[in-house]
């Protein structure tokens, strides 16, 4: 498959330190070793560069991530001024600083109604980890300490350490670490397209919704601790829950007196249109995990946002909450976050995603279903998904071995476009200052190089 040829001398010798040093997230080593990794060298706006000087409009905004672009001064200048004045402090011990205290504060006046007290971490697995140490604390406060196992979903991403890749229900990233650990279940998840047949998606919505309920009462709700999910599952195939879907969860947990633990990781930050997925689904979480979009990606922060019931718990106990990580709330993270936030709100980023920028993206979007590879787009605000299929009436996939979705990848760099490919799925996630040109640039390549994949497969 093709890669950056390296041609300078320099991207060369970066490639071998590479290979020979650095151990990748995700990444078949040996393969990469033979072809030499992109080097990114910068970004700025919604484009990325890489050492040969390739410019690409990056679709995926890094890792669904920089909603506020590459390259802001205000988020450089915040951080600057941070790592000045205050470079490291912790807030452990009956500590603060105004950096971890403002962005608190900020947040809940942001994240959905009831969430008020924020734990800081560094990454969406930590935060994720940590959720679920408060989901048993909670239960153990409450003197209910049979209420253990979590119950989460099929192709699910909830992150990778030993407590979020047990949540997450990519089953592929199991077996290296022996996982799930006890305790985690997964039930089916509401891929309507891949599993819906004939259902209309309103009725298989409640139908997967039930789910839920089913295993509630096959395992006792005197058992069940938590049920975790993304408001759309993203790493997992950009799975868009149907209309009736989230209702008969929230329906469901408050039935049984399941805590619901949204993962905001992905969705969060305007990506759907609004603030939080939970607000474009009217989801009503007992705790969210944000992470990604919390900095636009520009210093590693996430934090849980837990709600009333869990934060009186905790606050009120006698005993110390005995969790924590060295950089919780670091100041440089923390500031960073806060100028991020600033501009999202100063330019009214979410209102866009949400309204004309986000409906033009989905209307982009959904004119690539006339193409005789794609069966169907599915998205919302700046999100999208493009499942490519050997069979639009019958929804038939192509064999895996195939790798239609990968090599279709490989096109868009080739190209001069960043479009993951999740299975067969492509996907777009671009940053929120995407203006309406760049999306007729992204959307322009995306449409060539589906073409070009459609044509290594015969289809044009
Ligand atoms: N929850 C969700 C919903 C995520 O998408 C995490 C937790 C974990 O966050 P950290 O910061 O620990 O990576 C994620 C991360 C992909 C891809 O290939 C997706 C993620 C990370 C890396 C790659 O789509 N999501």
């Amino acid at each position: 498959m093709s890669q950056t040829v390296a041609k300078s001398n320099q991207t060369k010798r970066w490639q071998e330190m590479d290979a020979a040093h650095h151990l990748h997230p995700f990444t078949t080593h040996h393969e990469l070793a033979k072809k030499g990794a992109r080097v990114i060298t910068k970004a700025k706006g919604v484009h990325i560069w890489d050492s040969e000087g390739n410019r690409l409009i990056d679709g995926m905004a890094g890792l669904w991530c920089v909603q506020v672009g590459y390259g802001r001064e205000e988020l450089a200048e915040a951080g600057y001024k941070a790592l000045k004045e205050l470079p490291f402090y912790n807030t452990f011990f009956q500590t603060t600083h105004p950096y971890a205290a403002e962005l608190s504060a900020k947040l809940a006046e942001v994240t959905p109604k009831g969430i008020d007290r924020f734990f800081f971490a560094n990454s969406g697995s930590e935060g994720n980890d940590s959720a679920v140490k408060i989901i048993r604390y909670y239960w153990n406060l409450q003197g209910k300490p049979q209420k253990k196992v979590i119950i989460a979903r099929k192709k699910a991403y909830h992150g990778v350490t030993m407590a979020s890749a047990s949540l997450s229900g990519l089953t592929s990233m199991h077996p290296q670490a022996d996982l799930p650990l006890p305790g985690f279940v997964h039930i089916d998840c509401p891929y309507w397209y891949g599993d819906g047949g004939d259902m209309t998606p309103e009725d298989f919505g409640l139908k997967i919704a039930r789910r839920l309920e089913e295993k509630i009462l096959e395992l006792g709700a005197e058992n069940i601790a938590a049920f975790v999910a993304e408001p759309i599952q993203g790493a997992g195939g950009l799975i868009i829950p149907p209309s009736t879907y989230w209702p008969e969860i929230n329906r469901i947990c408050k039935k049984y007196d399941i805590l619901l633990h949204v993962d905001e990781v992905i969705c969060g930050f305007g990506r759907t249109g609004k603030w939080f997925g939970s607000d474009t689904y009217g989801i009503e979480p007992d705790m969210i995990n944000m992470a990604k979009g919390l900095s636009s990606g520009y210093q590693p922060i996430a934090a849980v946002g837990i709600g009333g019931r869990i934060g009186e718990a905790i606050f009120n106990s006698s005993e110390e909450w005995s969790h924590g990580f060295t950089y919780s709330g670091h100041p440089v993270a923390c500031a960073v976050a806060l100028a991020n936030l600033d501009v999202m709100q100063k330019e009214k980023l979410v209102e866009k995603a949400g309204g004309e920028i986000g409906a033009y993206f989905q209307k982009k979007l959904k004119e690539l279903e006339d193409h005789p590879l794609v069966g169907e787009t599915r998205g919302v605000g700046l999100i999208g998904g493009i499942e490519l299929v050997k069979d639009k009436k019958t929804r038939e996939k192509y064999p895996s071995e195939l790798d239609v979705g990968y090599r279709c990848r490989v096109h868009c760099f080739d190209n001069g476009l960043v479009m993951r490919a999740i299975g067969d799925t492509m996907v777009l996630s671009p940053p929120l200052v995407i203006t309406k040109g760049e999306l007729d640039e992204l959307f322009g390549l995306a449409r060539r190089c589906i073409d070009l994949i459609a044509k290594d497969l015969g289809r044009s």
